[in-house]
């Protein structure tokens, strides 16, 4: 801990006594307001960006000798992800486990680097036809960064078609924005890497790619997306878009349609797009269960295995979800409403 917040522990510890009794009650008027970047003023955009890179520069909590390739804090959400993908993607640990990760990454930024406002989303339909003109991925310095460089030959998913990048970010805040672990492009999704916590620095490469977005992160996704009558077929499309194609689905296809490093299912978190992405998903949810209540607070399907593997159990509101030493042990159910309990945030 460091000196200024021993300072200021005793106004901290009075300040929270006052809110949690005052927090018990989590309204439409006291909830954190997230935001679609796009609507974010200019300053508003650089100080989630300056927050990113106060994350970037401050050293981590895990220990190097275990995870030699974290070196910042932001690797300590890396190398998190990294160590439970294999229970939290196309599953039913999907939804919940990236609603708290997104919590404590939203905290870290509050808390840590001084960011005043909360986790902006990226609403995928409103870019979906042109990811480099827009204020997500225009390469200007209220960006998350541009494409990459072109590269024909740059590693890829060769499933899809190519890209417009492939090389390193040249544009933006992020051009000099360093990846410790990975790339795991070639890994299978099912198999925990080799040397999954290994020290190998590299650029933040992307291959930003509008012939996979126009169609699977469309409006026609969406609006299906929050018209499904129940959690199964909700979870389906996330995973498999309105073809049911496995891979086809929005948060699949906006992972590949910015490419490279985001397009890694391991390490994507070293992106600047990765939580704005995921948030995105959890409003979708969010909007989702709103619709119906009594139902939806509840509705859980798939298993804790990758692609709802039948070695594992179904998910139920029991379900312990772990986060190694980024939070303690949450439960399903403590994530079903963002209202209540540790969560207080509405989006807008
Ligand atoms: C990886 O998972 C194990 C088991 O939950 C945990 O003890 C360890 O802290 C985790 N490490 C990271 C980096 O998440
Ligand atoms: C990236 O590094 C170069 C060389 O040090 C520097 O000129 C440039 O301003 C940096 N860009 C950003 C966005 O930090
Ligand atoms: C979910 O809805 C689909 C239609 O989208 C229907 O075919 C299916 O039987 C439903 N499943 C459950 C478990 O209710
Ligand atoms: C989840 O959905 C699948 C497909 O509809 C079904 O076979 C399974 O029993 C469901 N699991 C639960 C816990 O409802
Ligand atoms: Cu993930």
């Amino acid at each position: 801990m460091r000196l200024l917040d021993i300072a200021l522990l005793p106004l901290i510890t009075a300040l929270w006594a006052t809110c949690s009794v005052a927090g018990q009650q989590c309204t439409r008027e006291t909830a954190n307001v997230r935001k679609e970047w796009a609507t974010l003023t200019p300053t508003e955009r650089l100080d989630y960006i300056d927050a990113l890179h106060c994350l970037a520069d401050t050293p981590p909590t895990y220990d190097q000798a275990t995870y030699p390739g974290v070196r910042t804090r932001w690797d300590d959400f890396v190398a998190t992800h990294i160590n439970y993908t294999l229970n939290i993607h196309f599953n039913g640990l999907l939804l919940p486990w990236h609603r708290n990760f997104i919590r404590i990454w939203e905290t870290a930024l509050r808390e840590e680097c001084g960011y005043k406002g909360y986790q902006p989303y990226w609403d995928w339909p409103s870019n979906s036809l042109d990811l480099a003109g827009s204020p997500h991925f225009d390469g200007s310095e209220t960006s998350l960064s541009g494409d990459g460089e072109y590269d024909e030959s740059a590693e890829r998913d060769l499933s899809l078609p190519k890209g417009t990048g492939g090389g390193c970010v040249i544009s933006g805040p992020f051009q000099n924005h360093t990846v410790n672990m990975g790339p795991f492009y070639d890994a299978p999704g099912n198999k925990f890497p080799d040397d999954a916590f290994a020290y190998n620095p590299h650029c933040l490469r992307r291959d930003l790619n509008t012939r996979v977005s126009s169609y699977c992160n469309s409006p026609d996704v969406t609006a299906a997306l929050l018209a499904a009558p129940n959690i199964t077929t909700f979870q389906t499309i996330i995973d498999k878009g309105l073809l049911g194609v496995h891979l086809n689905g929005p948060h699949g296809c906006a992972h590949a349609s910015v490419g490279s490093v985001m397009g890694d299912l391991w390490a994507a978190v070293a992106d600047p797009a990765f939580f704005l992405h995921h948030t995105n998903l959890d409003r979708m949810w969010a909007l989702w269960q709103e619709m119906d209540e009594g139902t939806r607070r509840v509705a859980l399907n798939g298993s804790s295995g990758i692609y709802n593997s039948p070695d594992w159990p179904e998910v139920t509101l029991d379900t312990p979800m772990v986060f190694g030493e980024l939070d303690e042990v949450r439960y399903i159910r403590d994530m079903m409403d963002p209202m209540d309990g540790v969560l207080c945030y509405r989006y807008e």
